[in-house]
């Protein structure tokens, strides 16, 4: 099948989901087109089979706001007609699905009938796409779409509860390639660098958004390390940041949190993670639990969104309460004080993560593509 991708190309899980979706689906034969306003960051080599199309919007002092969905639209028609395209997979209702049937109507004029299927990853449904001044544009794109997937049962049921929503969804769970140099990473561990071998290392993974609830995340470490000797690592960048940087501070923490930034190696810092935390207000999913979990690493998590579709309570590791930062930090507590206990719950993390592997999850797309295409 020759397919378009449009995905958000940035650091976050929709992005990541998308872009290994495309590489592994090139990988079995099919001819993958990213259209986007930038390479996606996990998009490293490009091939026969992979495509890369950038979205340019011509900046003009008449437009107060520079209009991306127009022109994205505008590319979609133009690469489907010249690669003949045969499906869009657009990640997230807004704007993708939206200008991703802008097009669809644009070829339909031009008599090139092509199918559009939308996977919904949270945002774009419990955060930014129920506020009124979208709420109409999300749920004319869903039902306008062709097929409609979801990453977790949980945010299928919000879609339904929030929107009024005609159109099927099937749930796809996110999912993770297992065996991505594994053994090269495992071999190459820098445990001994990040901290000291009595130190147990926790680790959290975001975009540092308010939903992360970054405060919880150093006030829970806070508690952990007053009881067991131990150095958090914080990866990512976004807008909590520098706030989170001032707690440390305050609580005296500075030596024993770590912040990264943004990385692309986050399988080289979770080799050597003990345990990963994500107190999450919501999430749909939780991609960086599963990536965590895949590396044999336990979660401590918030119980909010999709997290109890990924994290097995007693098993993977811990929810709790949105906010129950005593809670997060008792059962961190318990995971990581016995040795023998920790390599338990790294084993556990490890047997559920391979329910959610690539090639269990792929077919499952491929199916969905048929069956779009001989909808048409
Ligand atoms: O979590 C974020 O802030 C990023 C966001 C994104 O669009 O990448 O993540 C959403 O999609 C991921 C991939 O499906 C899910 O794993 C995340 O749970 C979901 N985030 C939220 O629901 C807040």
């Amino acid at each position: 099948m020759k397919i378009a991708i449009v995905c958000y190309p940035t650091f976050g899980g929709s992005g990541v989901v998308a872009t290994e979706l495309g590489l592994e689906l090139a990988r079995k034969g099919h001819e993958i087109h990213f259209i986007t306003y930038s390479q996606p960051v996990r998009l490293a080599l490009l091939n026969t089979n992979v495509h890369y199309h950038e979205v340019n919007v011509p900046e003009y002092p008449l437009f107060h706001y520079q209009p991306y969905e127009l022109a994205l639209s505008s590319k979609l028609v133009d690469m489907v007609k010249l690669y003949g395209i045969e499906l869009l997979h657009v990640h997230y209702a807004i704007p993708h699905a939206y200008a991703g049937y802008m097009a669809k109507k644009m070829l339909e004029d031009e008599g090139i009938k092509i199918p559009m299927v939308t996977t919904l990853h949270g945002t774009d449904i419990t955060l930014v796409g129920n506020h009124p001044f979208y709420k109409p544009a999300v749920s004319f794109s869903i039902n306008k779409s062709d097929m409609v997937t979801s990453v977790s049962q949980s945010l299928k049921d919000d879609t339904y509860k929030l929107f009024n929503i005609k159109k099927e969804i099937t749930v796809i769970p996110n999912f993770i390639d297992l065996d991505k140099n594994k053994v090269e990473i495992m071999n190459s561990c820098q445990r001994s660098v990040m901290a000291l071998p009595n130190e147990r290392i926790i680790t959290h993974i975001s975009n540092f958004r308010k939903v992360k609830r970054i405060p919880d995340i150093i006030k829970i470490f806070n508690k952990i390390q007053k009881k067991i000797p131990a150095k958090l690592m914080m990866v990512g960048d976004g807008p909590e940041k520098a706030k989170a940087e001032l707690l440390c501070e305050k609580l005296g923490l500075t030596d024993k949190v770590i912040f990264f930034g943004n990385s692309n190696e986050i399988d080289k810092i979770l080799c050597y993670s003990d345990l990963f935390l994500l107190p999450s207000e919501t999430e749909s999913f939780g991609l960086a639990a599963l990536e965590a979990m895949a590396c044999s690493v336990p979660v401590i998590s918030s119980n909010s969104g999709g997290l109890p579709e990924v994290n097995i309570e007693g098993f993977s590791g811990y929810l709790s309460d949105v906010g129950d930062i005593d809670d997060m930090a008792q059962n961190a507590i318990k995971i990581l004080s016995d040795d023998a206990i920790l390599s338990e719950f790294k084993l556990n993390a490890r047997k559920v993560a391979k329910e959610f592997d690539i090639l269990n999850i792929l077919p499952q797309y491929e199916a969905l593509y048929e069956k779009a295409l001989n909808s048409m």
